[in-house]
């Protein structure tokens, strides 16, 4: 890490803060738990998808590239991913913790943001039906305006979770490190589970 000087870091160079990786496939419902989880135990939220949408729309010279990316349901390359979360995470030095959600989407992702940035103490998963998970993306496109909410776009996005990301729950699971949630339910059930979860973590 280069421009670490205000945060906090331990021998090897990793930031010294409680990170949480949330995954779950698109339209799993990972951004309306964090959004919760910010509200009831004062985590600081970091969405890959916002990040990468805020790249976007700040006309950066990759936005193009970005969106054609995001069209296809595919994965934004890693290093860009890294980047955005580094610089994000490095300029809040004072937080409890970081939800980090939509990360990793594979594997290599997780590998490298432990090397480089910050361990990770345990990966929230939220467990959804596919066909929940598009019935309340197609519900959302109704007024999102993402460029990847579309039933064609939906397909791929599954898919890839399907190939990409579920490796991913495998891996931290064999480490023992995979908190499930059944998110089939309402918002207010789901959050019964992560409540249950983030109200017995250590200190
Ligand atoms: P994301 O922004 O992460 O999109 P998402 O998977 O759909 O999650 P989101 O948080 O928006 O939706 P949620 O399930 O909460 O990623 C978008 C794209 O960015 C990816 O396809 C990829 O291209 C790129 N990307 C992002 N991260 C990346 C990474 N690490 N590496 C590479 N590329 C990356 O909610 C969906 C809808 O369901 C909402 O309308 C919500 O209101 C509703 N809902 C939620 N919970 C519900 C419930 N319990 N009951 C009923 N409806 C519910």
């Amino acid at each position: 890490l280069m421009d670490d000087s205000i945060a906090k870091t331990d021998g090897k160079g990793l930031l010294n803060v409680r990170v949480i990786f949330v995954i779950g496939g698109p339209g799993s419902g990972k951004g309306t738990q964090c959004a919760r989880i910010v509200e009831q135990f004062g985590y600081t939220h970091l969405s890959t998808g916002d990040l990468l949408r805020k790249e976007v729309q700040s006309g950066s010279p990759r936005s193009k590239e970005l969106v054609e990316i995001m069209e296809k349901g595919q994965l934004i390359p890693s290093r860009i991913v890294l980047e955005l979360l580094r610089v994000a995470m490095v300029g809040i030095p004072n937080t409890k913790g970081f939800i980090v959600d939509g990360f990793p989407r594979e594997l290599e992702q997780g590998k490298e943001f432990e090397n480089e940035i910050a361990a990770c103490e345990f990966v929230l998963y939220f467990e959804c039906s596919p066909e929940t998970m598009k019935e309340r993306l197609l519900a959302r496109a109704e007024t999102s305006g993402r460029v990847d909410d579309n039933e064609n776009t939906i397909r791929k996005r599954l898919e890839t979770f399907e190939n990409q990301t579920k490796p991913v729950i495998d891996y931290y699971d064999s480490q023992n490190k995979v908190r499930k949630v059944l998110a089939e339910g309402s918002p207010d059930e789901v959050f019964t589970q992560v409540s249950d979860i983030f109200k017995n973590l250590p200190k």
